[in-house]
Parts: structure tokens; sequence; C-alpha cells
């Protein structure tokens, strides 16, 4: 179970955020609405919100996620791998600071991205992309295996981060899509496959027994409610723009 969650709302600036995809700038006051029913939906779920205000300076700052790594023993600051986002973690830090006295710091030249880790249990699954780099894995691993977790990596070929195209929804059920329906290392999970042409929806969350789904994609959806979940849908349309999902905008915890 959840207790807390942790948003930061979007800043005007999210309009220079980094993006890879071609579907036009966000519309800020849309992002804005958007945001809110996504808190509206996390309390929904019966977890405690703390809701950040903006921060101009960083472009990408609502996408919370990729700053830290939340356990239910320890804080670990993550590094942020993409350059405009270098220093969105230590804003971060000062707010962990009123939930947890453990907080470990992962130091350059390792690089980690939240977006990059996804927890199964006391597993932490880490995935090698252009942001989370192998010296950060390490780092990560070392801090994990201190409080009696542990952590394996896991390369990616195509994704942006691990959970854009892989998410644990709990009872051994993974939704996977693309270069993640065949890997060894999920191999024991009950996959739920999400189409290539849905990929976007590969990336949902799981919280306090609810799963939110992205609108729209209407296979994935069904197929969740399948395996056996409530399911709340949500219009992403402005942070899909900025390859964001809907892991990204919270840290869990
Ligand atoms: C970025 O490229 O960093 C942002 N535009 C999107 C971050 C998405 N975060 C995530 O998947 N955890």
């Amino acid at each position: 179970m959840f207790k807390n969650v942790i948003t930061r709302k979007p800043s005007k600036s999210m309009v220079h955020g980094i993006t890879t995809v071609n579907l036009g700038k966000p519309d800020y006051e849309k992002a804005l609405l958007q945001h809110s029913e996504y808190v509206k939906a996390l309390k929904g779920c019966g977890v405690n919100t703390i809701e950040l205000e903006a921060n101009e300076d960083y472009p990408d700052s609502c996408f919370v996620e990729d700053t830290a790594l939340l356990t239910k023993k320890c804080a670990i600051i993550t590094n942020p791998g993409a350059e405009s986002r270098k220093g969105e973690e230590k804003e971060i830090s000062e707010v962990l600071k009123d939930f947890y006295d453990n907080i470990e710091v992962i130091k350059n030249p390792g690089t980690v991205e939240g977006g990059d880790i996804m927890m199964v249990g006391d597993h932490f699954y880490i995935g090698l992309s252009a942001r989370t780099n192998e010296e950060g894995a390490r780092q990560m691993i070392s801090f994990l295996e201190k409080y009696g977790y542990t952590g394996s990596t896991v390369p990616l070929k195509e994704f942006l981060h691990l959970k854009t195209g892989v998410s644990y929804l709990g009872n051994n059920n993974l939704l996977a899509t693309g270069e993640f329906l065949d890997s060894t290392e999920f191999r024991e999970f009950n996959i739920i496959e999400v189409s290539k042409d849905d990929d976007y929806s590969a990336n949902c969350i799981w919280v306090n027994g609810k799963v939110l789904v992205p609108k729209g994609f209407k296979n994935t959806r069904d197929a969740i409610i399948k395996a056996g979940y409530d399911v709340i849908e949500l219009d992403m349309s402005e942070f899909q723009k900025l390859d964001g999902g809907l892991s990204c905008l919270s840290l869990r915890f």
C-alpha cells in the first residue's frame, strides 16, 4: 500500500520540455487541468498528496518521478542524465527530509532517472538507458543492498525509460510492450501485452488496488480490467507530447 504521493505542478516553461515525439507543443492550461485530474484520482486511491509548486527553472520538473527512488526504508536521490534536468533532484531532497531519516544520493559520474526503476516487492529492476548509466545503476544497487533490497539491470534498446515500456501491477502481473515482451528478465511474470500501436499505454500505475490508465487505449484498458483490476482513465495528451506517462508525474511511497 502507498500512503503518500508527491507531485509537482507543471510549469509554464513546460512548452520547452524535452521531447522525441512529433505531437506539437503542450497546451499549458490543458496540462494544468489534466494534472489536477491526476491528483484527484490519486486522492481517490486513498493516498495523502504532497503537491509542490511549479518550478519555472525546469521545464520537465512536473515529471517528479525521475528525481528519486522512494522505498519503505530509504530515499535515494537520483542524478538525472538529461542536461536540462540536472538540479531538479536537489529540491526534492529538501522535501524528503520531512519523510525520511535515511537519504542516499547518486553521484557523478553515475546518472539515474527514476523512470528507469521498477519496484517488484523487494527487488528493483534498473533500466540502462540514455539517462541511466552502468555506474549509476551500480551505486543504486549498492544502496538498495545496504537496506536489504536487491537490484538488477535491464539493458534498453528503444525506450526512453524502463517504465516507458513496462509496468508492474502487483500479483505477478506485468504490463509490457515492444522490446520487453520477450525479455528473459521478465519471463516469470504474467505478461499483459500492449500492442506496438498502443505502446504509450504500457506506462500505467497501480495504486492501492486501482490502476490508472491513459485515456484512449481501449485494448489496454480492457486487458487490465480482465486481469481483475479497477481502472481509472485519465487524459494525458499534454504530457504525452513530452514523452511523459502516468508514472512520471508522481513519487509514490
Ligand atoms: C524527459 O524527457 O525527461 C521528459 N520530457 C519526460 C520524462 C518522463 N519521465 C518518466 O518516464 N519517468
